[in-house]
């Protein structure tokens, strides 16, 4: 088997790569490790920001997000002593869509079926050869056979598990990695949002987040330990300790109703560098991991791609510096969501070795925030997302 570019990785990084490259006249090979309803059952991401916005839409996947999805111009923070609004279109002139990562990845599969592009499920065991020549290519088995993919180049787009990143030579390698002393407990619940915009809580029993998917459909997240059984947190426990840590107007008219899904994610700061090795590409989660903070995982994912297709695309017509230039690219972007997600992170919640001084400082820059339109400039620019 042979193809121009195969992609390792199903998910929205490694379907988004595929799609922008195929309406460029570029053939792919997706590899995916799972079944399609397996990573369609996934509840991750919920904000895309405008240039995510923008991507699928040039891709040809807008239609459904512009029907379905929910424009957002503001968010809401709230802390022990006030509660305000940082309105995006006053200060940065743009603003986010609310809709779900799955609604995204279903949208691209559909879009690929249509292209009849081929994506392998349940491929196995996939190893990445001869990365540092011209002519690599790709091993795995799938229904039950051995198979190897012949490629002029490799996108890792494979996630923070994947074999991408691991296939380049440590020696070659360098991981920068925060890991915070806490995790996101996260419900599903069919039960209308408790507000029309997000709320994000800063609250001295930990951090709480309102967010949504739809009208009828609330995305909650509490700060919980990343180690608590889920056991732990039945669907009574959750909705209590989400009241105490909401503000009380908000509290008091949430509606609760049964978890339609319940995790706990671990948050980490990750990045490896450089996002490149020979003729392999890497592209998203399998680069870098963000706490989920500052809404940026996905679309640091589709960063990447914006980044990764146009070096391919023009690397294809012969431009081959563009293919030199996306690790460097790629990375100067990243960087910057991965500092607006720690500052963010490091500003809503409660860490074990917090001291007093920590708190007023906390406290101090959320009533800067509060009360500076260039504070509030400056996390709106952050937050609908930084130019490409
Ligand atoms: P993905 O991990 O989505 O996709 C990688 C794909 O590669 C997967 O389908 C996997 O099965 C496949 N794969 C792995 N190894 C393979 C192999 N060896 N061979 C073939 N295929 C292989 N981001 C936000 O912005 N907001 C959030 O609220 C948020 N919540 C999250 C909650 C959780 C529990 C997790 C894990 C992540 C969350 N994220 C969130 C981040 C998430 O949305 C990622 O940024 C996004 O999925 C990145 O997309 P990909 O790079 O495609 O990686
Ligand atoms: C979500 O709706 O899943 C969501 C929204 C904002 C975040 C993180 C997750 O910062």
């Amino acid at each position: 088997m042979r193809t121009q570019v195969a992609i390792i990785g199903g998910g929205p990084s490694g379907l988004l790569l595929s799609q922008t490259l195929n309406r460029a006249g570029i053939e792919t090979v997706v590899l995916e490790r799972r079944s399609r309803d397996y990573v369609l059952s996934r509840i991750r991401a919920g904000i895309l920001e405008w240039g995510t916005v923008e991507m699928l839409r040039q891709a040809g996947v807008g239609a459904r997000m512009d029907r379905e999805g929910f424009v957002h111009d503001g968010t809401r923070i709230a802390s022990r002593h006030q509660s305000f609004r940082i309105d995006f279109a006053e200060r940065a002139h743009r603003n986010v869509m609310v809709y779900g990562q799955t609604e995204v990845t279903q949208d691209l599969y559909a879009a690929q079926d249509k292209l009849g592009t081929p994506i392998i499920h349940c491929v196995d065991g996939v190893e990445l050869h001869d990365l540092d020549t011209e002519t690599p290519y790709v091993t795995f088995s799938a229904d039950g056979r051995d198979q190897r993919l012949e490629c002029d180049y490799i996108a890792g787009c494979d996630g923070f598990h994947g074999v991408s990143r691991r296939s380049i030579p440590e020696e070659r390698r360098t991981e920068h990695v925060r890991t915070y002393p806490f995790g996101w407990l996260g419900v599903l619940s069919e039960t209308p949002p408790v507000g029309s915009e997000l709320i994000y809580a800063n609250h001295a029993r930990g951090f709480a987040l309102a967010s949504m998917r739809n009208t009828q459909l609330s995305r909650y997240y509490i700060q919980a330990p990343a180690d608590d059984p889920l056991e732990k947190w039945g669907d009574q426990t959750f909705w209590d300790e989400l009241r105490r840590r909401l503000p009380e107007d908000v509290a008091e008219q949430m509606v609760t109703g049964p978890s339609i899904e319940k995790s706990i994610a671990p948050l980490r700061s990750f990045v490896a560098e450089p996002m490149r090795w020979g003729r392999l590409f890497l592209c998203g989660d399998a680069a870098h991991i963000v706490p989920p903070t500052g809404a940026k995982g996905l679309n640091l994912a589709v960063s990447d791609v914006h980044y990764l297709s146009d070096a391919l695309i023009t690397g294809y017509q012969g431009i081959e510096d563009s293919l030199d230039q996306y690790s460097t690219r790629a990375l100067a972007r990243v960087w910057k969501a991965v500092r607006f997600s720690w500052w963010m992170t490091n500003l809503m919640h409660r860490f074990p070795e917090h001291t007093d001084f920590d708190l007023r400082m906390q406290e101090t820059e959320i009533d800067y925030l509060a009360h500076s339109q260039a504070a509030q400039t400056v996390f709106a620019e952050n937050y609908v997302g930084l130019p490409y």
